[in-house]
């Protein structure tokens, strides 16, 4: 993206100062003139008519003299070259630009307007904001936009060339709201450190342009006074007998006065120098740039012309990071298999394409595969049912239906409260009551967007040093030292921040001493009791069989006020009894069944090793992976596994994953492999295999560690404890020292060589990927 130079678009808006528009104000005399405001179109009008613009040229067409059956004969309107025209103007006004810049501006122009040399207007006038201004850095040709979606709205942009003509893919195609937004950003980042100067350049420019006009009304009125004062000594020295004329004296006496008073009314209240200007409401919106960039009332085409103004071109280059080749979409993998002769894995898919690959890496995430909770009688219902982990792109209406949610957990907590906003009624089943704490969702006040922009650096750092990967710390003190006011008083603070602090920043024994947990877990059951009106729901709402903590923190938005709304009803397994079967109708419980049109299944997932057993592992010798971790997952910390060579899980079980940022431990995850499969490529090794004596110590320090907590007594998901069957295993890492310790460790382990792992040098399979379909 190149900005353009500032010269030719200032130099042609004050060059726009003096600019009359020619409607005369004075009837036809063109004497004086309407003044008007610079708009956008006047500049356009200069930049496409040469008459403005100063150059503008007669001679274009010449006659032609010829002898015609021996008599002279003329014909007119032969087209001359372009270099042979006469310039009207030879030596321009400064104001003025020339031909050559007046070329180079329709040349632009065209360009720019909708994507089409010659500047044809796109049919849909067009939300794209960047249509006409990218070129494909592949074959050089402006990108079109298309419009998809319904109603065609989304804005696609793409290169047609090597399509329209060799009928071969296109170049590129690519969504257009993420990267008009991108682009926005970046132009609102460029031009935010000349705001303020091109606040005040345009409020310069517009108090000239008052002064000027004050100086031509007083001038006017200088005139309309004369006139007046002459009129009347000329009807003052006429003889009063000669009435005829004495009678056009006054007419013209009485024109002369209207004159002065329609100037008067004219006057502007206050002149131009009285309108003060306060600087500081120029360094405001120097702030609020992205404020008014995105204010209700601009338009699109108001942005695409800020755009244009200041962006010559943007040139598109996806060969970077075109990732489109190496990517398969729409398939999914059902085997993976190690072949102990070639090391290679060979990948297959549901479609049938086999891949043969030296190294493979899971990316497959740890809450993907859903929980299907193994109620009977789902297939029966006749209403619809919906998963919240795979929720239709287009929304589901709940208006006027009855809808029954099943779990109470991260998820349902969010969803429970906008069902019911929308259903007619809703039933909630709850297994498990849960702690919940406000997410507090909103606008971030400006002065900590300022704060974390200026601390990017810092706030990085910290959140790899950190113990789960957030911008927080334990309170270094047990809150059994503290006086109930003092610890209510940082309750309350941490309550009202929201988010994950109540969680993660609390008290540091929160997590290891069931007494000062009770301390914590008190504070949030009290706020259950002071939301619900109903004592005896709130009871319900009040979780008693597990620690607080222990099972991920819901954040939510309202959710036990939901519980006050009449159209809601609580069905709680205990207290009503567990869900007993699905009917065509309904749900039942106890007995009794809660008719339905739709049910909510907000059941989570098979968290961690769900979606690895799904793929059809098999390592050394034909070993079954989800064989193998039937009874929990073994792994050498969370990366790699024993048996199953160049294998690496990002973010997989007994990694802090799940009990972290999670992205900053992808990074983290993608960083440790990518650098050591570099290594491999350096040393030429061929194979990489954790060994199983790493691999269980490091499976006993897990365990050792999650013991000394209170984790291991919920029923939660990071104990597989949500699974009918699974193996009650703690699934992720909750280190000593957090994800700072992790990734503190895991650099060790490289710099020593790689300790735990098991190195082969090159075998026969060579180091190069084979991709290969069969
Ligand atoms: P969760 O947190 O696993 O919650 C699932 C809920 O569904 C929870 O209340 C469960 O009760 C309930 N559940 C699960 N199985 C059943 C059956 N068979 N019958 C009744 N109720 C059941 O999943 P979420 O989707 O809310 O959140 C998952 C994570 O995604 C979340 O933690 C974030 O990290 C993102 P239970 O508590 O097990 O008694």
């Amino acid at each position: 993206m190149a900005l353009r130079e500032p010269g030719l678009n200032s130099r042609l808006i004050l060059s726009q100062d003096g600019f009359a528009r020619t409607g005369p104000s004075d009837e036809g005399r063109m004497t004086s003139f309407d003044w008007v405001a610079i708009r956008y179109r006047n500049v356009i009008a200069v930049l496409k008519n040469p008459f403005y613009a100063g150059v503008y040229l007669y001679g274009k067409s010449e006659k032609r003299s010829s002898i015609v059956e021996g008599r002279a004969r003329r014909s007119y309107g032969h087209g001359k070259p372009i270099g042979t025209w006469e310039v009207m103007i030879k030596d321009h006004h400064e104001g003025y630009i020339g031909w050559a810049e007046y070329e180079r501006n329709q040349k632009q122009l065209a360009l720019n307007n909708y994507g089409r040399a010659g500047g044809a207007k796109s049919g849909r006038g067009g939300r794209a904001l960047l249509s006409g201004m990218m070129t494909c850095g592949r074959c050089g040709r402006r990108l079109s936009v298309a419009y998809t979606g319904n109603p065609q709205s989304r804005p696609v942009y793409r290169c047609d060339k090597p399509n329209l003509m060799m009928g071969l893919p296109r170049c590129m195609t690519f969504g257009g709201p993420r990267v008009d937004a991108a682009i926005a950003r970046e132009l609102l980042q460029a031009v935010e450190p000349m705001a303020i100067e091109a606040a005040f350049e345009a409020e310069r420019m517009h108090r000239e342009q008052q002064e000027d006009q004050q100086r031509i009304m007083d001038l006017e009125m200088q005139q309309a006074r004369y006139e007046a004062s002459l009129a009347e000594r000329r009807y003052a020295a006429c003889d009063p007998d000669n009435r005829l004329i004495a009678a056009q004296l006054e007419k013209n006496w009485e024109a002369a006065l209207r004159r002065v008073r329609d100037l008067e009314t004219r006057q502007p209240a206050e002149r131009p120098s009285d309108v003060k200007v306060d600087p500081s409401a120029f360094t405001n919106l120097a702030d609020n740039l992205s404020a008014a960039w995105n204010a209700p009332g601009v338009t699109m085409r108001a942005r695409q012309q800020l755009l244009r103004t200041l962006i010559t071109e943007i040139v598109v280059d996806v060969e970077r990071f075109d990732l489109k080749p190496d990517i398969q979409f729409g398939k999914r993998v059902v085997e993976v298999v190690f072949d102990d002769n070639t090391e290679l894995w060979t990948v297959r898919t549901d479609r049938g394409d086999v891949v043969r690959a030296r190294f493979v890496i899971t990316a497959v995430g740890a809450l993907s595969t859903a929980n299907m909770p193994p109620i009977k009688g789902f297939s029966s219902f006749k209403g619809k049912c919906y998963h919240t982990s795979q929720w239709p792109h287009d929304g589901v209406d709940f208006t006027a239906k009855r809808v029954g949610v099943i779990g109470t957990g991260a998820t349902a907590v969010q969803t429970i409260p906008e069902i019911a906003q929308q259903a007619k009624h809703l039933t909630v089943f709850q297994r498990t009551p849960t702690f919940c704490v406000p997410a507090r969702n909103g606008c971030v006040d400006p002065e900590v967007t300022k704060a974390r922009k200026a601390d990017y650096d810092g706030i990085r750092q910290r959140i790899k040093d950190s113990f789960f990967g957030f911008d927080l710390n334990f309170i270094p003190k047990s809150v059994l030292e503290t006086t109930p006011e003092e610890r209510e008083q940082e309750f309350d603070k941490m309550w009202d921040t929201g988010g994950f602090a109540f969680w993660l920043a609390n008290y540091q024994d929160m997590f290891f001493s069931k007494e000062a947990n009770d301390v914590i877990a008190d504070y949030l059951k009290r706020k259950i009791r002071s939301v619900v009106n109903d004592p005896a729901i709130a009871e319900k709402l009040t979780p008693k069989t597990y620690p607080y903590g222990t099972k991920r923190q819901p954040l939510d938005t309202n959710y036990f006020e939901t519980f006050n709304k009449k159209n809601v009803v609580l069905v709680d397994a205990t207290a009503d009894g567990p869900i007993e079967e699905i009917t065509p109708n309904g749900i039942r419980v106890g007995g009794r069944e809660y008719p339905l049109d739709i049910i909510v299944i907000a059941t989570g997932f098979d968290a961690l090793t769900g979606s690895l057993k799904k793929l059809g592992i098999k390592g050394r010798g034909g070993r079954a992976l989800a064989q193998e971790w039937e009874d929990g997952p073994q792994t050498y910390l969370g990366l790699a596994i024993a048996g199953y060579p160049n294998l690496f899980t990002i973010t997989g079980p007994q990694s802090p994953s799940v009990l972290s940022n999670v992205p900053v431990s992808i990074e983290q995850h993608v960083e440790w492999i990518t650098e050591c499969i570099a290594h491999m490529r350096r040393s030429k090794l061929a194979t990489i295999e954790a060994t199983p004596q790493a691999q269980d110590a490091w499976g006993a320090h897990v365990a050792e560690v999650v013991n000394s907590t209170l984790m291991p007594s919920a029923n939660s998901w990071y104990m597989g404890a949500n699974i009918a069957g699974k193996a009650r295993r703690f699934l992720p890492y909750l280190g000593p020292e957090g994800v700072g310790g992790y990734r503190r460790k895991c650099a060790e382990v490289a710099e020593k060589g790689y300790e735990g792992f098991a190195f082969a040098s090159q075998g026969q399979g060579g180091t190069v990927h084979i991709i290969a379909a069969e």
